[in-house]
């Protein structure tokens, strides 16, 4: 439980003050250590962290108490799918309860525990729209999609532009496969994605100072990498609310921001999409977002990472390690921002 309950206490609003930054770290870390940092936090994001790690403690502790990852699911036996054995990491995987349990998704607070709040959202029946440029625009429903492909497992490093990392075994499909189904327009350069809108399940969205929905975006070249992969399920069942249920994307060598949670509606376009955390703080979050230690956010360092659940922290890789698999992608490009 110290190892689990650390991870709560671990918090930084991308925006906030860089309290770490004005602070010796060692201090800045012990000071996390015993109690959520009152300096960044405002009451009701106080008393939010507060009560989910009470609900955790509660939920890891009673048999039977219902969780995420317990709620019943027509997709379930779909799962657990054959791993793709091509993509190995090098730490172990990241338990489930921390997984489940630490999430950004700011449809449901600024905090990491939103686990209890997120299992309110609806997660069928789920519409997904493709449109844009495309030969056709088309509607499916997530279990239909989900006849037209094969899923597979897959484990892949996730790298949070606040500098903690875990490892996660992934179920989903290439999201080339969806683009292959959705037939863009060659004059189409990139897909955007967005997340469902709805402010009566996600207090969030209330918040009027965001533009919601979340909205991210790929070129097609990135979009069609075999590295990027659309998620409907994690630790071989179908993935949980809190994680993004039911269909999430996964580009391991972007920041996590990149890797949009719960989405609703795929756009093709020749226009490059303006991203959620872009509109936020432009100065912060760009388009690109990919992983460089030796590219530092302008408030706080990138060169190393925590990985969640351990006390261990270790050297960030460049692309968070996928440079094979992607640096062509960025060849020519010496002009854009592509680090942050
Ligand atoms: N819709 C939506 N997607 C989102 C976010 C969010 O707040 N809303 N947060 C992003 C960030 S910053 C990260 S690090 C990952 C976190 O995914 P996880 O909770 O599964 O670790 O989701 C990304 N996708
Ligand atoms: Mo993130």
């Amino acid at each position: 439980m110290t190892v689990l309950y650390r991870t709560f206490l671990h918090r930084r609003r991308p925006w906030d003050l860089p309290d770490s930054a004005a602070t010796p770290e060692a201090v800045f870390r012990a000071r996390r250590a015993l109690a959520p940092d009152p300096m960044t936090l405002d009451s009701l994001d106080r008393r939010a962290v507060l009560a989910g790690a009470g609900a955790f403690a509660a939920a890891a502790l009673v048999p039977g108490h219902a969780r995420a990852e317990d709620t019943p699911d027509p997709s379930a036996a779909l799962y657990p799918a054959k791993r793709n054995e091509k993509f190995v990491l090098d730490r172990p995987v990241t338990p489930e309860p921390i997984n489940t349990h630490y999430n950004n998704f700011y449809e449901f607070g600024s905090t990491k525990s939103i686990a209890r709040a997120a299992e309110a959202r609806p997660i069928r029946p789920w519409t997904v729209t493709i449109d844009g440029m495309v030969e056709k625009p088309f509607e499916i429903g997530i279990d239909d999609l989900l006849k037209k492909v094969t899923l597979e497992e897959r484990l892949y490093r996730h790298r949070c532009v606040e500098a903690w990392s875990m490892a996660v075994p992934w179920t989903g499909f290439p999201l080339a496969a969806l683009v292959a189904l959705a037939k863009p327009l060659g004059s189409a350069k990139y897909v955007r994605m967005e997340t469902f809108k709805n402010t009566s399940i996600a207090p969030g969205q209330r918040q009027f100072w965001y533009s919601w929905p979340y909205v991210e975006g790929l070129t097609i070249a990135e979009a069609t990498n075999d590295l990027a992969f659309l998620v409907t399920g994690a630790y071989g069942k179908p993935v949980a609310k809190s994680m993004g249920a039911p269909l999430r994307l996964a580009v391991p060598w972007k920041y996590g921001f990149k890797s949009i949670k719960s989405i609703v509606r795929f756009s093709f376009t020749d226009q490059r999409p303006k991203s959620f955390w872009q509109g936020l703080q432009a100065s912060e979050y760009g388009f690109w977002a990919n992983v460089n230690p030796k590219v530092p956010h302008p408030r706080w360092s990138q060169a190393s990472e925590r990985i969640l659940g351990t006390d261990e922290t270790r050297p960030t890789l460049l692309f968070n390690g996928y440079g094979e698999q992607v640096a062509g992608l960025y060849q020519g490009l010496d002009g854009e921002q592509l680090w942050m």
